[in-house]
């Protein structure tokens, strides 16, 4: 095996925007993206055009660099990139010198054969957050992980891979915060100082480029936004997909489906989603319905609406080998399928028997596979649930031979089911008009977010897994991915009445809120679980719809700066040691206003801690100062969920479902603090992209306890909003309010206390 250590600096030049250095290793390329995102490209390709899945941005026009005898400086206003020349070594500062990250002196960018790495030095007290759905702690110092997008069915809570590849992480040291995201889909590498803990962290890919962005602004929000800003925003999902889904493996016929919707209604229980697992297709046909149980799906599609309900179907990539099934014979007439090297269409098997698969990296292919969706379209299908799209098949995995276009299956695999998503989103976006899609998919890179939301996949009903998912939503939060569930309840095996009631309460506080469960498992719908339990899911249900427009303006929030809907501590509190131990790291925020503490089911009280401020329990309007921890009790009725001092909650009545209208009033919770605050207040029609055209319904909301009032702003936006009232309901304030009740007019108005 050759090793090769990046040498001595040989010739510096600049393109355009490019700082051009040679070595004789490599070819390092450097361009500012934004005052705080500079990328570093090494290649040993420098003729070789490079493309990226995930980057929707360009560097900018200029750059400009000082010369010394030893070093080379990029300054930007907000970071220094220092480049010692002899030999080659990288160290980032902030514009005022403070260092963030550098190149490990000794072993810095190196070779073995194709495999490249990067050795980075670590602080004494630096903590790494971060690559999206990947087990272990919230601080990842100490672990080492791979990004090779696998269907990891029956996962535990150590294992590694899992479906989704994120390779982006942030560091946190000395009151400093940075980022690093390694854009390369090959098979990718994070070693966070696992092998001796003082010597260096290292990332590294089996082939391809270090084509790495670094990012220095210096809070973890502001490194989202950076993030997020060059790989993408999520859109406004569709209002409905924020309430609560019902999902199984699979309900069999229009029929059971129809009556699990209707026993929603008949008990009062919201929900708004229904879904078909593989068994509504014929042979697992992509694009086909069963002839039998699903024989008129516009019909039984009809009914469900008329009860209000969506259904979402699943889709997998594997397309059957079957002459006379419309998608085989048009993508072999085509060729639209990944090939063996030879150009036989490869084959792998998976639900359908023996498949062919179709090549997401193409944009022909993309266009044919999203308007084939017709055949779900047309009946009324509302969402695509995107599956084993890693790509999975059964007993194996898809060769190294195997091509899409012109590139092999190891460079490209973990960006597959990111291109299956894209192709999805945006032929069901053509076909629904100006109706807004929902798209969920199980693999996914870094980018994903501008097409789909993603599920943690399958996980198992144990505790110890509602606490690790937390961990995966809130990590997912990080890397982009605002829009995250997991199977509620726990995919595989049998969650107790206790567990499924608990998983249940944090649904709630989860962006999005699906039950899911095995084939053969024990029927999971709310009432499966006794009277008693019946009446907890539905209130955990219940309290989801009254947090729906505070969850909408959530939603709109992280489709502005990426900041995602649930959010590690580590976000608002990455300097504070607590919130990195193992007692605390499952916390989040959910949104702006609420702090969510999971409990497992088998205990009643939960040690939870709050950071500075002060804090209310949502449940009994109890007063907490934070800054410590508390052993509080966390009945199964009772979810740990505290408010922050100073939050603006709008909430509305229970509804059972989005598509009803409700009591027109929206309600408007503030919670009393000595501190301003204020927050965005957020509403569309939920349905379309009018939103686009100016036709929200957007207004600041403000409460200031020094001047005594709570003001709205005038609306911006030509939407009706759906509430005729707002009506303003204060927490923990010594006073009664005059006017707390106006009519939702458009001006500005002030309500004094
Ligand atoms: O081989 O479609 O993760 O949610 O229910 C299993 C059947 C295929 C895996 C998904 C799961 C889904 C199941 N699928």
């Amino acid at each position: 095996m050759e090793f090769k250590i990046i040498g001595n600096t040989q010739s510096i030049n600049q393109r355009n925007d490019t700082l051009i250095l040679d070595t004789a290793e490599a070819q390092v390329q450097v361009s500012i993206y934004s005052p705080t995102i500079i990328r570093v490209n090494v290649t040993r390709q420098p003729d070789k055009p490079v493309s990226s899945f995930a980057v929707i941005r360009e560097a900018l026009p200029d750059l400009s660099y000082e010369e010394n005898l030893h070093e080379l400086i990029i300054n930007t206003s907000a970071l220094q990139l220092r480049i010692q020349k002899d030999p080659l070594r990288m160290a980032f500062y902030t514009a005022d010198g403070k260092l963030l990250s550098q190149d490990d002196e000794r072993f810095a960018i190196s070779w073995q054969d194709t495999k490249v790495m990067n050795h980075r030095k670590v602080h004494p007290d630096e903590k790494f957050i971060g690559l999206g759905e990947k087990t272990g702690n919230l601080n990842r110092r100490g672990s080492a992980y791979v990004n090779w997008n696998t269907d990891a069915v029956n996962y535990q809570t150590e294992s590694d891979p899992l479906y989704q590849t994120f390779p982006f992480f942030i560091g946190i040291h000395s009151g400093l915060t940075y980022g690093l995201f390694l854009d390369n889909t090959h098979k990718t590498y994070f070693d966070f100082a696992a092998s001796t803990d003082d010597q260096f962290m290292w990332l590294g890919a089996d082939a391809g480029n270090l084509d790495y962005y670094f990012f220095g602004a210096q809070t973890v929000a502001g490194i989202i936004e950076d993030y997020t800003w060059l790989t993408g925003r999520m859109e406004m999902p569709p209002l409905w997909s924020l309430g609560y889904q019902q999902c199984r493996w699979s309900y069999m016929s229009a029929d059971e489906v129809l009556e699990v919707a209707q026993g929603f209604r008949d008990r009062q229980i919201p929900a708004d989603v229904i879904y078909c697992d593989i068994d509504y297709m014929q042979d697992y046909k992509i694009f086909t319905w069963n002839k039998e149980a699903f024989a008129r799906p516009k019909e039984f599609i009809d009914k469900l609406k008329d009860i209000n309900f969506e259904l979402v179907t699943i889709v997998d990539p594997g397309i059957k080998i079957e002459k006379g099934y419309q998608q085989y014979d048009e993508g072999v007439e085509q060729g639209y399928f990944a090939t063996y090297p030879n150009g036989e269409n490869y084959t792998g098997e998976v639900w359908p028997g023996r498949c062919h698969f179709p090549d997401f990296f193409r944009e022909d292919v993309r266009e044919w596979w999203g308007a084939s969706f017709c055949a779900l379209t047309d009946p009324g299908v509302a969402g695509f649930w995107n599956d084993m799209n890693e790509p999975s098949a059964w007993n194996q995995n898809v060769p190294w031979i195997v091509k899409f276009g012109d590139k092999f299956m190891p460079e490209v695999r973990n960006a597959y089911g990111m291109q299956m998503a894209r192709a999805t989103y945006h032929g069901t976006r053509k076909l629904l008009g100006n109706q807004r899609p929902f798209v969920l998919t199980r693999a996914a890179y870094s980018g994903t977010q501008r097409y789909s939301a993603v599920w943690t996949g399958d996980n198992t009903a144990s505790d110890a897994q509602l606490l690790l998912g937390q961990r995966l939503v809130n990590s997912l939060g990080l890397t982009g991915m605002a829009n995250v569930g997991v199977d509620i309840g726990g995919f595989s095996g049998n969650p107790t009445p206790e567990l499924m009631v608990r998983w249940n309460s944090l649904g709630t506080y989860t962006p999005m809120f699906r039950n899911h469960a095995i084939k053969g498992s024990d029927m999971r719908e709310p009432w499966q679980y006794g009277e008693g339990n019946e009446a907890l899911i539905k209130q955990a249900i219940e309290q989801r719809y009254r947090l729906l427009p505070y969850l909408y303006a959530t939603f709109y929030q992280a489709t502005q700066t990426g900041i995602p809907v649930s959010r590690t501590l580590a976000i608002d509190y990455a300097h504070n040691e607590n919130i990195y131990s193992v007692a605390y790291q499952n916390q989040f925020l959910f949104g702006d206003a609420l702090l969510v503490a999971p409990v497992i089911s088998t205990v009643q009280t939960a040690d939870v801690y709050l950071p500075t401020g002060n804090w209310y329990r949502l449940s009994t309007e109890q007063m907490y100062n934070g800054g410590q921890s508390y052993t509080v009790d966390a009945p199964l009725h009772d979810l740990p969920v505290f408010v922050k001092a100073g939050a603006i909650i709008p909430m509305q009545s229970v509804v059972q479902s989005t598509a009803e209208k409700g009591d027109g009033i929206l309600q408007l919770h503030i919670w009393n603090s000595d501190q301003a605050t204020s927050c965005v207040y957020y509403e569309d029609d939920g349905n379309t992209y009018d939103y686009e055209q100016g036709t929200y319904y957007k207004r600041l909301i403000t409460f200031d306890p020094i001047a005594r009032e709570i003001k709205l702003s005038a609306v911006e936006g030509s939407f009706e909003s759906r509430y005729e009232v707002v009506k303003v309901i204060l927490h923990a304030f010594d006073v009664e309010i005059a006017n707390k009740e106006a009519d939702n007019v458009k001006a500005e108005f002030v309500v004094k206390y």
